[in-house]
């Protein structure tokens, strides 16, 4: 998470990310493709010589073209290969697309995608190549909206509905809290799944707690899972997986064959907790 921003050094030949006051990543700049602040946040498109395109919201590295498939893997297929008939979903944030690309590799019958600002869109369309063609898709809708407001006023009802939210500060600070949450399970069908990203276990692990314990109040399964994605604070990522009938070890269907990172045995890896996170206490 981006604290203290005292006393940081800029050099204009790279971007950093700082994790913690004293240390962070950086990316040395083959070029700024992007900058600009939109209504809701800064918004950037670096180039890097080992990443490629790197996108980044408030300073907060959200993709790159080389490791974005650990992380959108991840988000998405544990539920699909658990749902017993994913058709319709729902994705809240993600307006890079990503997530959405890994959605529509299943035969589905609707894809929604709710994002806040549609600067990120109209950029990440320029520059990262698979969103574009996600839109283009006729199973896909792209609503411009606060996720919250979406799901407060909205009849639809959704067979897996995916979180894919930045940190817990600026534009989606009101995805992460209990009242969303609370709203989220009327727009759930039976045997819904909602599947949310959930910070770094290493950085971020007060928040984790916090959430479990909200979480586990509102969902009869609620647990996490872990994957690594290399440029995010830590090098691993946790994610919830939520839903008041489907557990996520039973497994219902196989994964594309074409994925890099996910498969059946990584689904069942992922939901293993080191032990610093096992007093979370697992409901699986
Ligand atoms: N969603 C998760 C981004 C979290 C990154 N946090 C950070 N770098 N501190 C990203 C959206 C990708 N579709």
């Amino acid at each position: 998470m981006n604290t203290k921003k005292e006393n940081r050094e800029v050099d204009p030949s790279e971007e950093r990310e700082y994790h913690s006051p004293s240390s962070g990543i950086f990316f040395k700049l083959k070029r700024h493709l992007y900058r600009d602040i939109s209504e809701y946040q800064k918004i950037e498109v670096i180039e890097n010589d080992y990443f490629g395109r790197v996108l980044l919201l408030d300073g907060l590295v959200q993709t790159t073209e080389r490791d974005e498939f650990f992380y959108h893997e991840m988000l998405v297929h544990p539920a699909f290969v658990s749902h017993p008939s994913p058709q319709n979903i729902l994705v809240i944030g993600g307006g890079d697309g990503g997530a959405l690309k890994e959605i529509l590799r299943y035969q589905i019958k609707y894809a929604c995608l709710v994002e806040i600002d549609k600067k990120v869109i109209e950029v990440s369309k320029e520059y990262f190549p698979w969103l574009q063609a996600s839109l283009e898709d006729e199973r896909t809708e792209l609503v411009i909206d606060d996720g919250v407001e979406f799901i407060e006023k909205t009849g639809k009802k959704f067979d897996i509905v995916f979180i894919d939210s930045s940190d817990p500060a600026g534009p989606s600070a009101s995805l992460h809290e209990t009242d969303f949450y609370e709203n989220l399970k009327r727009c759930l069908n039976l045997e819904g799944i909602v599947v949310s990203q959930a910070g770094s276990p290493f950085y971020h692990l007060d928040s984790i707690k916090d959430k479990d314990a909200f979480l586990k109040k509102l969902f009869k399964i609620a647990c996490f899972y872990m994957s690594p994605v290399p440029t995010y604070p830590g090098g691993s990522w946790c994610f919830a997986f939520l839903s008041d009938d489907v557990m996520p070890l039973n497994i219902k269907r196989d994964p594309p064959r074409e994925l890099k990172y996910f498969n059946l045995d990584i689904h069942q890896a992922a939901f293993s907790l080191p032990n610093f996170l096992k007093d979370l206490g697992s409901n699986i």
